[in-house]
């Protein structure tokens, strides 16, 4: 169902694209999936005073540590390309599971939903300010905090990559 609703994309269409991601319960086998176990990882390692949560400081410092490595021409921009070599060890098994094309469809609606101004280029303001918007998104008490919890259930972008290498399940009728 995910994949076909991938296909169809349009700029600006990741809200709607994350309303087509059912909310898997964390009771279910959804905690194997790699994508669940490489969103834990990309929590701790944001966590990095260890505490459980996520406090803006930490995921600001983050966003710029990610902005910097994937600007490899340091023109300060992201390009579409260096966009693209985002990878902290989804698109290996993107590439395994036969899903590199829906991951990286996932990663060009990201750029396109963030890249504001529609220019091709991605600033490191249009890339905190979609940030900021994600991290209110995902913090579903409201006390600038982000628990493990609600950074799996509510971060963008990690749901939009999990959802492309982990398609959700076949449903049984
Ligand atoms: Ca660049
Ligand atoms: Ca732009
Ligand atoms: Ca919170």
């Amino acid at each position: 169902m995910f994949r076909s609703k991938l296909t169809a994309i349009r700029t600006y269409a990741l809200p709607l694209m994350l309303a087509a991601t059912p909310m898997v319960p964390t009771t279910t086998n959804a905690e194997e999936t790699p994508g669940y176990q490489l969103a834990k990882t990309a929590f701790a390692s944001i966590d990095r005073a260890d505490r459980g949560f996520i406090d803006h400081g930490e995921y600001s410092g983050y966003g710029n540590d990610v902005f910097v490595s994937m600007d490899s021409d340091e023109n300060n921009k992201l390009s579409l390309a260096e966009f693209l070599s985002w990878d902290y060890g989804m698109r290996p098994i993107a590439q395994e599971r036969g899903r590199e094309d829906a991951y990286e469809t996932a990663l060009r609606v990201v750029f396109a939903f963030w890249d504001r101004d529609g220019d091709g280029q991605l600033t490191a303001r249009e890339q905190r300010l979609s940030l900021d918007a994600d991290f209110r998104r995902a913090d579903a008490d409201n006390d600038a905090l982000l628990t493990e919890d609600e950074f799996l259930l509510g971060f963008t972008v990690m749901i939009a990559l999990r959802a492309a290498i982990d398609p959700a399940p076949v449903e049984q009728p």
